[in-house]
């Protein structure tokens, strides 16, 4: 993929929130080393959008809300396989706001998912019901967007998922690797980067899209 950066570009920065770091609720590991990597790359694009994990306290996805479950076990739900996660992300706490070291000023977008009380959504396009939508393409194409640079947390999870609908959506996509840090349960990480090779997303690192930047 040509890594130059231009107006048809967008940085999609994924779930920089506080339960994703070290001592978070759903910590993943080295988390909060992509906040100055994504501070730096934010600056090579007119478009920014940020998400949030933004769930109730009665959220699906919550192994505390199922009887004798235990977070990271599986669980089949009426729109299919979900993982159980611990309590985090829940809405207008401390730990669903965003790192408090992610500088965007320029980000005019924040999509808020996982508001849904019995649907989880790990991509910022699509909910886990694979059929309700967050509003992100439609916006992206009002803004004549044409390419998708995703980067945040987790990267086999909640980026994985986003770049892959990024593609369905008709954007090209791209995952900025180093921008990313993953949760690796169960080989998850190896599967998402190959169900990313598979859909045509680009994987990159932030040293080609900086490349030229001053
Ligand atoms: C995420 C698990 C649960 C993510 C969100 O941001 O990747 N992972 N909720
Ligand atoms: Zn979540």
């Amino acid at each position: 993929m040509n890594t130059t950066i231009g107006p048809d570009d967008c940085l999609l920065v994924i779930d920089v929130q506080n339960d994703f770091m070290p001592g978070g609720a759903l910590a993943v590991p080295n988390g909060d080393e992509v906040v100055p990597v994504i501070n730096r790359l934010a600056r090579a694009f007119g478009h920014v959008v940020v998400t949030q994990d933004w769930h109730p306290a009665a959220h699906v996805s919550f192994a505390a809300n199922h009887a004798g479950t235990q977070p990271f076990q599986m669980l089949t739900l009426p729109y299919g396989e979900q993982v159980l996660w611990p309590v985090h992300c829940v809405q207008d706490t401390p730990g669903a706001a965003l790192h408090a070291g992610l500088h965007v000023p320029h980000a005019r977008l924040v999509i808020r998912k996982g508001h849904h009380a019995d649907v989880d959504s790990y991509s910022a396009f699509l909910e886990a019901d694979r059929a309700t939508r967050t509003g992100l393409a439609g916006y992206l194409r009002e803004h004549g967007v044409k390419r998708v640079f995703c980067a945040g947390l987790a990267t086999d999870y909640c980026v994985a998922w986003s770049a892959l609908d990024a593609r369905a959506a008709g954007f090209e996509a791209a995952v900025i690797e180093d921008a990313c840090r993953a949760i690796d349960l169960q080989g998850s990480l190896a599967r998402a980067w190959q169900d990313l090779g598979a859909a045509g997303v680009a994987r990159v690192m932030s040293t080609d899209v900086l490349k030229g930047q001053g």
